[in-house]
């Protein structure tokens, strides 16, 4: 009894730490008819009076490749003069972000680094008012700069993530640690805050969504909402999202949220499980390699082991119903239960 105590708190000591570097789970949207709208509310760049305001939008995102263009984060109009900001994936698979002064023109920046190659990246856009200025970032890298226009939201009336109200377009990727600040963040200020959750809230950061409330592949249709972890009540809604299986639910997120970007890169595609729950079998993607694994229980209890394939079934016939825990070589772990 004492020993089965002492393996319990180890494991649990094992996956607590897991989690505790890591960004909990993301959200997948699948390109199709996936969004979460925002209404305009307050005086910030949530209202529609919320002209030359400073701000820093920032989110992490897993690019689905094999989509085209489209609109990731918009508070946008262009019937007839342009106005408001855009974050677009191109058809080259880079990112470009703009503001619109009302005018019949887009102040831009076009990156060149690219997003489409499946890993994750971290995007960063600012616009600082002093300067009318604005900047885009990828994974700390800047892509460049451009001046002189002051953004102008009159009568645009919700910000979308994964899509853009004007256009009614739907991008296809996974989003997680979506945050907007009142304030045009530095590199170094990006920098201090990019690979981890924070903990405690500063009064510049006025939206913040981990992306935390589902659990990964698992069926979620009870939970279909963003928290806004800043309080401030800016609460999304998930439009035309199952909530269950590989997509339009919560997925992986990004494999370590400590590792830095290069660590990424070197890194393979995000582990995933499905079905999950399951019944008789799982499979489970994203390996290396043919890799060992270990299926443990919640008491910690190693209850299966063998060779894991990419994309072929794991049978658990054998298995008693209940949650369960996967774990390659690597330490990467994955929860599933079995019906
Ligand atoms: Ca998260
Ligand atoms: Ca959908």
């Amino acid at each position: 009894m004492r020993k089965n105590y002492i393996l319990l708190v180890a494991f649990l000591t094992a996956v607590f730490n897991l989690n505790a570097q890591s960004l909990g789970v993301a959200v997948c949207f699948d390109g199709f008819n996936d969004y979460v709208p925002l209404l305009n509310t307050g005086t910030d760049i949530f209202g529609d009076n919320s002209n030359n305001d400073s701000f820093t939008i920032e989110f992490w995102v897993s690019d689905n490749p094999t989509t085209g263009s489209n609109q990731m984060l918009t508070k946008h109009s262009e019937g007839g003069t342009k106005k408001g900001y855009f974050i677009d994936k191109t058809t080259a698979g880079s990112v470009m972000v703009g503001i619109g002064n009302n005018t019949n023109n887009w102040s831009t920046v076009v990156g060149t680094t690219l997003i489409n190659d499946g890993n994750w990246h971290h995007i960063a856009f600012t616009y600082d008012a002093t300067l009318a200025e604005i900047k885009l970032y990828i994974d700390s890298i800047l892509q460049g700069t451009t001046n002189g226009f002051t953004p102008v939201f009159d009568n645009i009336t919700e910000t979308r993530i994964g899509s853009s109200q004007h256009w009614n377009t739907y991008y296809a990727g996974v989003f997680d640690e979506i945050r907007i600040w009142n304030t045009a963040r530095t590199l170094a200020e990006i920098n201090s805050t990019r690979n981890a959750e924070i903990a405690t809230i500063p009064s510049s950061l006025i939206l913040y969504y981990k992306c935390n409330e589902g659990m990964a592949y698992y069926d979620n249709w009870l939970t279909y909402q963003f928290v806004d972890a800043t309080g401030n009540g800016h609460t999304g809604d998930m439009y035309n999202m199952n909530r269950f299986g590989a997509c339009s639910n919560w997925v992986n997120s990004v494999p370590n949220g400590t590792l830095s970007v290069a660590g990424f890169e070197n890194t393979v595609a995000k582990l995933t499980l499905y079905p999950n729950p399951a019944t008789n079998f799982i499979t489970v993607t994203g390996l290396k390699a043919n890799e060992p694994y270990a299926i443990y229980n919640t008491i910690g209890a190693k209850v299966k082991t063998g060779t894991a394939v990419n994309n072929a079934a794991i049978t658990i016939t054998d298995l008693a119903k209940g949650m369960y825990f996967l774990k390659l070589e690597d330490n990467r772990t994955i929860k599933f239960i079995k019906k």
